[in-house]
């Protein structure tokens, strides 16, 4: 599952990050690999939730880790999000994808999520709140959608000099 090679953070402009990703079919060591790796990414990367397509793998799985709370941490394979509240909320959001990019995106308050963890073992996440908003924005991911796509024509002005660049740029 790719763990041989190292991972590194993709960065828009990069296709694989508009691919919808692909089931998980592997559980187990494979994934554990996975998991732990992208949490040394994120890590050093000071982020808070990092889906697998940002690294590389095209695969239906992402961490979350809002350092707020002890136990945190949350791993979710083949998720699907079951329930979006009609209440909504403004939150400004950044990725690890679009460095140096942050805007407003308005998204359901609370939700639930129901999906695999690393064991393959059936779970289900109701979250509100900077959770929430973490679970959406990195299933977002696992269908080739980034955060930047939600924002009105103003906001996309402003954003857009950094874009290019991130865009131009070697990484
Ligand atoms: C997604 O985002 C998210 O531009 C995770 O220079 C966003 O971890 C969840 C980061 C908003 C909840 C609310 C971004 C780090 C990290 C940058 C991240 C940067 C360094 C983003
Ligand atoms: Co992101």
């Amino acid at each position: 599952m790719n763990t041989e090679t190292e991972l590194t953070i993709k960065i828009v402009g990069e296709e694989i990050l508009r691919k919808k990703a692909e089931d998980v079919t592997e559980f187990g060591k494979p994934l554990r690999e996975l998991a732990d790796n992208m949490y040394k990414i994120m890590k050093k990367s000071k982020g808070i939730g990092l889906a697998a397509p940002q690294v590389g793998v095209s695969i239906k799985f992402f961490i979350v880790d809002i350092e707020q709370k002890k136990n945190s941490k949350i791993e979710i394979a083949n998720p699907e999000i079951i329930y979006k509240s009609d209440d909504e909320e403004i939150m400004e959001e950044g990725c690890l994808s679009v460095p140096g990019v942050y805007a407003d995106v308005v998204r359901p308050k609370s939700i639930v999520v129901r999906g695999y963890n690393v064991e393959g073992e059936q779970i289900e996440i109701t979250a509100s709140g900077l959770i929430a908003r973490a679970l959406l924005h990195e299933n977002d991911h696992l269908l080739g959608t980034l955060f930047i796509d939600y924002l009105s024509e103003n906001e996309r002005e402003r954003i857009s000099p950094a874009i290019k660049k991130l865009k131009k740029t070697k990484h």
